[in-house]
């Protein structure tokens, strides 16, 4: 394991068969389920890396189904891992060598890492044996009960359970309340999506990951596996019908540039009076929101409330405990925090660093929840601060061309700028 990275990891851990590799090639990698049925049995740990933009950035781990964890096993793999998923092969009854492993791994990762939570993925819930939602429950409460029992209190874990199957979206929603897990800004997002929904008269909001379906965040009313299913569906709709008929500036299909457009959007009616409203707001995040037909009026409104909950989005890159924004290689605190957020943005310009500066700005005066003093306050800000950014700006110029190239040739190149240019603020 690479101590320095820190990249937030889920583990698909459990018995031989049980369907780990599917799942995360079904669900990361567009496998067809039918497909899973020619996997080979996975001979060593393999690593797959998903990284859409800085808010979708993980790895997920798939060991062998031999694998046993004890205290040979690298303690780094626990204490950087956020999340463990254990499958379990719901048609295996009875379940006893399965939970005595599940047992093992979750006191094992446990001891090396309290944070770590466990979600427990009751697989292969499909076919005619569970076609009742009562036979489900039943199975769920008995591997609660026996995985409790076999734990004997003894260990204060996190547990989740989920019933899954990689023949409907029942792995999509579970691996949404996995990933969710990894994303720490995951309670300001789920505000911001409140907000959105109540300014802007909706029933649901989700936000997606479009290539793999995962909602990342929804507002925090209770989630329809049906509303889910509907949303999760229109992304395909909307990626099979650019592939056919859109067009991008440089000639190629719009789905093949999905990963870098976040112009799209689309508009679905459904015959109950409802509406699926979808609209692209980063490289592969898509906010697909439920209204009534009749609260669909005035989409420059909505339209306007959305560009607003995107500006907050962009916000959100940096961590809520320390806002750190930098411009223009300067470090502006904007209030006090414990650790520079300047991870992953190295490859940032000066201008999409203004420009975060001033999204951010918006954003924290939106949360007013008083329309006409939000565009106030976010605009008389940002007039105020635009000519003391470009001021910085030139001021950097000015000190590299005066400073280190005149006064010595380059030498003191290795002197930080943000040190002369900071004390102007
Ligand atoms: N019915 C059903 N079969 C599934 C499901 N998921 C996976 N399978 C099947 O289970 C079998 C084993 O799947 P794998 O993904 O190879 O299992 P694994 O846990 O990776 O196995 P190892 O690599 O040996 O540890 C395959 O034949 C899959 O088609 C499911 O949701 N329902
Ligand atoms: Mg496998």
């Amino acid at each position: 394991m690479d101590e320095s990275d820190d990249t937030p990891k889920v583990l698909l851990v459990g018995p031989h068969r049980g369907g780990k590799t599917s799942i995360l090639k079904v669900v990361f990698q567009k496998l067809s389920p039918h497909e899973t049925l020619f996997l080979e049995t996975t001979p060593k740990l393999e690593l797959t890396s998903i990284s859409r933009n800085s808010l979708v950035k993980f790895k997920v781990l798939d060991f062998p189904g031999s694998t046993v964890f004890d205290d040979s096993t690298d303690p780094m793999l626990f204490s950087k891992t956020c999340v463990v998923a254990f499958v379990i092969d719901a048609q295996e009854e009875p379940y006893t060598m399965a939970l005595a492993r599940a047992k093992k791994v979750i006191e094992h990762a446990h001891k090396i890492n309290p944070k770590i939570s466990f979600d427990i993925l009751i697989h292969k819930v499909d076919g005619a044996k569970f076609f009742s939602d009562d036979h489900k429950t039943e199975i769920q409460t008995t591997i609660h009960s026996k995985l409790t029992e076999e734990l004997q209190d003894k260990v204060d874990a996190r547990i989740t359970f989920h019933c899954t199957s990689i023949y409907d979206h029942t792995i999509f929603e579970a691996f949404s309340k996995i990933v969710q897990k990894l994303i720490p800004q995951l309670p300001v997002l789920e505000q911001c999506l409140e907000l959105l929904i109540t300014n802007s008269r909706m029933e649901k909001a989700y936000l997606f990951d479009v290539v793999s379906k995962v909602y990342i965040a929804s507002d925090p009313q209770p989630v329809d596996l049906q509303w889910y299913e509907l949303c999760s569906d229109m992304i395909d709709v909307v990626i099979d019908v650019s592939c056919i008929y859109g067009l991008a500036e440089d000639g190629n299909s719009i789905a093949s540039s999905i990963e870098r457009d976040a112009k799209s959007s689309c508009v679905i009616h459904l015959n109950n009076g409802t509406l699926l409203y979808l609209k692209e707001v980063d490289r592969c995040l898509a906010l697909v929101c439920i209204l009534r037909e009749e609260n669909f009026d005035r989409q420059h409104l909505l339209d306007y409330n959305i560009k607003v909950f995107r500006e907050a989005k962009l916000f959100l890159y940096y961590h809520l405990t320390g806002i750190s924004v930098s411009v223009a290689n300067l470090d502006i605190k904007v209030h006090g925090g414990p650790e520079p957020l300047e991870v992953g943005l190295e490859t940032w310009e000066a201008t999409e660093r203004v420009a975060c500066a001033f999204a951010a700005i918006r954003a924290v005066t939106s949360f007013t929840r008083h329309r006409a003093l939000e565009t106030v306050i976010s605009e008389g800000l940002e007039a105020v601060l635009r000519p003391a950014c470009l001021l910085v700006q030139s001021l950097i110029q000015v000190y590299e061309e005066a400073v280190i190239h005149e006064d010595d040739g380059g030498a003191s190149e290795d002197e930080e700028p943000s040190s002369l240019v900071a004390s102007c603020w």
